[in-house]
């Protein structure tokens, strides 16, 4: 395993989509924009630099094979993405993909002929920042992706469909991109941990257990728009004092559950200094590690939408935008996620996961597991993420080993 070329990779990959002032505005890479195509060919070439076949599917995840010995065996998967948040980070899913072409690369470089295929992917759009949904590559590779999905539109208005299409791929053919259960033995991921369990326990790798379970949902509450200074106090229909409300509620009702709770994204219209709003819409991002509690945690949000309407006398839509239950890691993977560190003499624990990774999608066709590696201070989804250049190599070779003892 080559640190340096895998740091350099990493810093390489960080410039798509880079602010001018890096480390305060990080990196805005959203799916099928010009920054994620340019770094899309960057993962390209180097999967064809590290000796794989590549080929990219019809929703544009990007595929990069190391053929075994037996191919009638079942594969191997790794990956990740490389689609960020904004104003991300330069290892939120980027060292989940380049961190598998460095270890299977040097897999090959090491001559080890391993029985089964191993497939390197590079996700399409992990995130969901731009169409508000997320795992879509990992979500038509499951068989999960419905047609509705290409229908979204981002803040500009540009449908899925359409960004799909002016990048080149065939979206109403999304269902070709599905693998069946059978042909994949096991999927891994590689991710750095955005929390703090690792960095406080000064441990620069764990083995994840299970992760919590997202629901987002964009509410819309319509009022009346109407003169801030002409209309009293009691005869307003404020949909913006109705999201403030709700805002409140989801931070009483995830704590009260003991889960997670956001709302990161809204929006006021027409939006004047001078006018009650009359518009509100706003995003709510629910998690959980258990499923039942998280249910109720919905329906309590759910009723407090409801009440917050009436009390104020504005209407509310909510669209769940989605919905993906908590999943527990496959213990086989995690046995020899475990065997790995043991044969590097690599101390590591068990911990759960609070972000959300296409692994959880890839649990519904396969054997799950994830690699952690110890983020900085736990930040993530930050231009301050990071991760230093040892744990991205320790983590890679973990990688590495945990790969070899699933496919040899
Ligand atoms: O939302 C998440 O947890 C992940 O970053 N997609
Ligand atoms: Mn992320
Ligand atoms: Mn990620
Ligand atoms: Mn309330």
């Amino acid at each position: 395993m080559n640190q340096q070329r895998l740091w350099s990779s990493l810093q390489k990959l960080a410039t798509f989509g880079a602010s001018e002032n890096i480390s305060e505005e990080g990196i805005t890479r959203l799916s099928l924009q010009k920054e994620d195509l340019a770094a899309r060919k960057y993962v390209i070439e180097l999967m064809k630099e590290a000796g794989l076949s590549v080929k990219v599917d019809v929703v544009g995840n990007i595929i990069g094979s190391l053929k075994g010995v037996d191919q009638t065996k079942p594969i191997v998967m790794t990956g990740s993405h490389i689609d960020t948040v904004y104003q991300g980070g330069r290892f939120d899913g980027a060292l989940g993909v380049l961190g598998a072409i460095e270890a299977v690369r040097s897999i090959k470089e090491s001559g080890i002929k391993l029985q089964n295929t191993i497939d390197v992917v590079s996700f399409t759009d992990e995130e969901g920042t731009r169409f508000g949904t997320g795992y879509i590559g990992s979500k038509a590779m499951a068989g999960e992706l419905d047609e509705t999905i290409l229908q979204l539109r981002d803040d500009e208005g540009v449908s899925y469909e359409e960004a799909f299409c002016q990048a080149g791929f065939q979206p109403e053919r999304y269902k070709e991109a599905i693998r069946n259960k059978e042909e994949i033995k096991a999927f891994i991921e590689m991710h750095i941990e955005q929390g703090k369990v690792l960095e406080g326990n000064n441990l620069p790798i764990g083995i994840v257990t299970s992760i919590q379970g997202p629901v987002w949902m964009e509410v819309t509450f319509e009022g009346h728009a109407d003169h801030a200074g002409a209309t009293p106090m009691n005869m307003r229909y404020d949909s913006g004092l109705a999201m403030a409300e709700v805002m409140l509620d989801v931070e009483k009702i995830a704590t009260q559950y003991g889960g997670v709770g956001t709302v990161g994204k809204l929006r006021i219209e027409p939006g004047g200094v001078n006018i009650i709003p009359g518009i509100s819409k706003f995003s709510i991002d629910l998690r959980h590690i258990d499923k039942t509690k998280r249910i109720d945690m919905v329906n309590k949000v759910r009723e407090a939408i409801h009440q917050v309407s009436i009390k104020r006398g504005v209407s509310a839509k909510v669209d769940v935008k989605k919905s993906v239950d908590p999943k527990v890691c496959s213990p086989k993977v995690m046995e020899a996620i475990e065997e790995a560190c043991h044969q590097l003499d690599q101390p590591t624990m068990k911990l759960q996961c609070g972000a959300g990774h296409d692994s959880l999608i890839m649990a519904n066709i396969t054997e799950m597991g994830m690699i952690f590696v110890r983020s900085k201070d736990g930040i993530s989804h930050h231009p301050k993420e990071w991760t230093d250049t040892e744990d991205c190599a320790i983590g890679t070779q973990v990688l590495f080993n945990t790969l070899v003892n699933l496919a040899q």
